[in-house]
């Protein structure tokens, strides 16, 4: 299966190099009939930060900026497209919104009507966690997400199929990483550990149909998916692309992103998003490789709001039935709330930001997580960071007595260079250190100074964007 994974990638990069190579065989979107009414300057709020670049074409609700062969304009390698108000640039995983400003990193091309996009993220990493309870591993962190989408009349149909090979990569226990906690591995919660992303992290189609000029209905089905919960998860958070560890807060904000069975409803106009999830509230089990039987016995809501496009906030709130194999008749409820910001600065540097808050109640005492996490990229150089403060109990970290809350506080920070230029994939060098800042009642357990490092190499699409 690794194989397949590297031959899509290797495929995509040619693929984008070659488009690259002869920029005016850039693929260009067929034209479409416009639906009834649909007002052709109502989307690609992109451009509206005013880069200078040339205004969006419209194409029957899907739009290109700068990518138009047929009309003679410069061909770059910024798309935006959209279908009827809303931008696919503020498209981040499942469902969930991310701000509209946010550079895009992917490879593109045409198949047929096909619209093909190709992201992905890996890293390939030393990890070293201190203490009696760390412990260190040569890994990779990856995903790989392949997206299509067509017209279908004046509707729109997107197929996404997100691997990855974590459960070879990170064997199948996951990632040192202390103090995170959730899932199990052999009967035994995973503590002090990142539990391996599932290979099929999403397999989903959604149908969006414009129901009036400005407004959008749209029904996402993924027998592998991410229902209408937390903030976008974070491997694909422009605030954490080069942060190769999960948060600590995962559990409480975004965990759900791998559900096996999901059935997710929404409505949506240019700066807001409602939307109504059924799916399958249980953690993945631990075989990493099937596509575990679907399940629709939990439900959530999410409220997602683009007043700009630079931010994007949401709240959301949902019941997962039993989402731990270890603890059956254990429900929760979460509630979550974020907001995200991308900053542009001059040239092509950005900074993306996350702040995040969640919250899990099992009907027993309720435990929060706060997250705040940046990454500022400008041409060969990221620097990131996040900090967190967890209520964890003794159960989720195997302290007794179960019952008890401890407060986890973590500080990372980290940096990333590019070693590449000018190629349509990034290939960086980068370390980061986290701390972390616990009772000193645990010292026993963890060492008085518990620190994390990561040194690793991380390859990425490039940004379409400039
Ligand atoms: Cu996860």
């Amino acid at each position: 299966m690794s194989v397949l994974f590297l031959c899509c990638l290797a495929a995509s990069i040619t693929a984008d190099a070659r488009a690259q190579a002869t920029p005016h065989q850039h693929p260009v979107m067929p034209s479409q009939p416009r639906p009834a009414g649909s007002t052709p300057s109502s989307g690609s709020g992109a451009k509206a930060e005013g880069d200078g670049a040339m205004p969006a074409t419209d194409h029957g609700g899907m739009k290109m900026g700068t990518s138009h062969a047929g009309m003679g304009l410069p061909m770059g390698h910024e798309m935006s497209m959209s279908f009827g108000p809303l931008s696919d640039s503020q498209e981040a995983s499942g469902t969930a919104w991310q701000p509209e400003a946010t550079p895009m990193h992917a490879h593109h091309s045409m198949l047929g009507d096909w619209q093909v996009m190709t992201h992905y993220n890996a890293f390939l990493a030393y990890d070293d966690q201190s203490g009696p309870r760390g412990d260190d591993q040569f890994n990779s962190v990856n995903w790989l997400m392949l997206m299509a989408t067509r017209r279908v009349a004046e509707d729109e149909l997107t197929f996404r199929g997100m691997f990855c090979l974590e459960p070879l990569t990170t064997t199948g226990k996951g990632y040192p990483l202390l103090f995170q906690s959730g899932e199990a591995y052999r009967g035994q919660p995973l503590v002090d550990r990142q539990h391996p992303h599932d290979f099929f992290m999403e397999l989903s189609a959604r149908y969006r149909r414009l129901v009036n000029p400005d407004t959008v209905l749209s029904l996402y089905v993924a027998p592998s998916g991410e229902p209408a919960l937390g903030p976008p998860a974070f491997p694909h958070r422009m605030s954490a692309m080069d942060n190769p560890a999960a948060p600590i807060s995962h559990h409480w904000l975004d965990s759900t992103h791998i559900a096996f069975g999901v059935l997710t409803a929404g409505v949506a106009q240019k700066t807001w998003q409602l939307e109504g999830s059924w799916f399958n509230g249980r953690e993945p089990d631990e075989d990493r490789w099937d596509i575990e039987h679907p399940k629709l016995d939990s439900y959530s809501g999410r409220f997602t709001w683009n007043p700009s496009a630079a931010w994007s906030a949401q709240v959301s709130h949902g019941y997962l039935k039993s989402p731990e194999e270890l603890h059956p008749r254990e429900h929760v409820w979460r509630t979550t709330a974020s907001l995200m910001h991308l900053t542009k600065l001059s040239g092509d540097r950005h900074i993306a930001t996350t702040a995040a808050w969640g919250r899990n109640d099992t009907g027993r005492e309720p435990t929060n997580a706060w997250l705040l996490e940046s990454n500022y990229m400008a041409g060969r150089i990221a620097v990131f960071g996040r900090a967190e403060y967890v209520e964890k109990t003794g159960e989720e970290l195997k302290l007794l007595p179960d019952a008890r809350k401890i407060r986890v506080k973590q500080l990372s920070v980290g940096l990333t260079r590019e070693l590449v230029e000018k190629q349509p994939y990034q290939l960086g060098l980068g370390a980061s250190v986290t701390y972390s800042f616990k009772p000193a009642v645990l010292d026993a357990r963890y060492g008085r100074n518990p620190v994390g490092v990561w040194v690793f190499l991380r390859l990425r699409a490039a940004a379409m964007a400039h």
